[in-house]
């Protein structure tokens, strides 16, 4: 995971300060000392780290810190503060044209994921804003850039267009312009060819397609692993097109977190999104409030929930309470709920996002793989209708049946029957919990069960 290293010092940090009731300077001193080294191990721009260091020292020894009752808290809520003025501070949302369609273009260096990440946005655009972009294959020069887009296209079922490799970009670019105000798309977005370094011939090109594309957006997509090289490309993109966002991508690798920190204070540009891997589900808006209390190990319970509300259906959800109410759960449910908690995307990925998280030991370690997963669909799909209702029926011959029917083992098999009656009898619980929370008026279920 990205900003294990940093997140794991700062914690340590931050863990020492939390429960003083006095917090002298000497001590601020000494944090800062620890924060200072920590930023600089993540590969955070050592100007950065100056002055984010400057700037919670001076907060932390002022009266703000001192004078409070609980100035441990306090500084580790200024480290907070910062750093998420660091990442940006708000959230920025995505540019929409005040007359469609809105263009967007990608831009960056050679395999930084600019087509891969123009499918993904087109995906989200689709998916939460109701959008219907057009995809513009723009990149002449690679031999394959052109089928790759399109073979996205296909996968997401969206409008490719692309003029093969015999015309410049820049007039493919005007002619899918005219293409999206004719087909009435409300998005267009231009994937552009990539270098290996920064030069100037590919700097024309792009200036001479913002010139006549006049885009509302120009994201710069860059590959989070590479650390300080991503700022340095990120601000010389910048300076020669005038960027309106970052894409940082790959933070699903073990990135130390450098450029997710400095690209926003160096370059003055805003992270929009992140990329967290090849699928084309794989990109979140970057939320630097979040991201802060990640990386201080205080959990990302906000995107937890969204993403279960995103991949809940809201009338199964209701139908489920009222079976878990009824205690009539079976294990046709329990399967529908499998497939949807595996949407939402790797399990151990998720459970790190819970607050103090990382601080669980063993969890790394801990495989929830989709393995795993496969073994419980294949054992519940080896029941009969009536076991599956009925799991008490279930007797030790007709475990060996199940087990051999589904290519697991009887302990796998009695397992899950197992796990099966304690989730049952906890549901019981959570429900007796909800009914008399309700009588108070209080107690209410966080997120919605699966
Ligand atoms: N793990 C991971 N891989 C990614 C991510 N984004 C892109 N990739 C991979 O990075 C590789 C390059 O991605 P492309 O989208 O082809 O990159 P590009 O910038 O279009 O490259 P050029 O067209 O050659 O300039 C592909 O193998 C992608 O699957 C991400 O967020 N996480
Ligand atoms: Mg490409």
């Amino acid at each position: 995971m990205a900003f294990e290293g940093l997140a794991d010092r700062l914690q340590n940090t931050i863990q020492k300060i939390r429960g003083k009731g006095k917090v002298s300077e000497a001590d601020v001193k000494e944090m800062m000392r620890e924060v200072r080294l920590a930023l600089l191990e993540a590969d955070v721009n050592f100007k950065v780290v100056k002055e984010f260091v400057k700037k919670v020292s001076e907060r932390s020894v002022g009266q703000e810190v001192m004078k409070s009752l609980t100035p441990g808290q306090q500084v580790i809520k200024v480290v907070k503060e910062e750093l998420t003025e660091l990442m940006g501070g708000e959230q920025s949302k995505i540019a929409v044209a005040s007359r469609p369609p809105t263009v967007i273009m990608m831009v960056g260096l050679q395999g930084a994921g600019k087509t891969t990440t123009t499918g993904k946005l087109a995906n989200l655009l689709r998916k939460k804003h109701n959008r219907n972009p057009l995809l513009v294959a723009a990149d002449i020069y690679r031999p394959a850039a052109i089928k790759q887009l399109e073979t996205l296209g296909k996968q997401l079922s969206m409008s490719v267009f692309s003029l093969g490799d015999k015309v410049s970009p820049v007039e493919i670019a005007k002619q899918a312009i005219e293409k999206a105000k004719a087909d009435h798309h409300d998005y267009v977005l231009i994937d552009t060819a990539g270098r290996l370094h920064v030069d100037e011939a590919l700097m024309d090109e792009l200036k001479q397609i913002k010139e006549l594309t006049n885009p509302d957006e120009i994201f710069l997509v860059v590959d989070a692993m590479t650390g300080q090289d991503a700022v340095n490309v990120a601000s010389s993109f910048n300076e020669q097109l005038g960027l309106t966002g970052v894409v940082l991508t790959k933070l699903d690798g073990d990135t130390r977190g450098g450029a997710a920190l400095s690209i926003r204070s160096v370059t003055n540009t805003p992270i929009k999104f992140v990329g967290l891997g090849e699928k084309m589900d794989a990109l979140e808006p970057f939320h630097p409030e979040r991201m802060a209390s990640r990386i201080l190990g205080m959990g990302d319970v906000l995107t937890l929930i969204e993403k279960a509300q995103a991949n809940v259906d809201e009338e199964k959800a209701k139908e489920l309470e009222q079976k878990m109410r009824s205690a009539s759960f079976t294990f046709d449910d329990f399967l529908e709920q499998l497939g949807q908690v595996r949407n939402m995307g790797p399990l151990d990925e998720l459970l790190k996002m819970m607050p103090g998280a990382n601080k669980i030991k063993g969890l790394d370690n801990l495989q929830i793989d989709d393995k795993q997963i496969s073994h419980v669909e294949a054992i519940i799909k080896s029941m009969t209708k009536v076991e599956k209702v009925h799991p008490e029926t279930i007797n030790a011959s007709r475990r060996k049946r199940i087990a051999k029917g589904s290519g697991t083992s009887i302990q796998e098999v009695n397992r899950l029957l197992k796990q099966f009656e304690d989730m049952k009898k906890m549901m019981k619980q959570m429900v007796g919990m909800q009914q008399k929370g309700k009588k108070k008026g209080g107690f209410k279920l966080p997120f919605k069960p699966f």
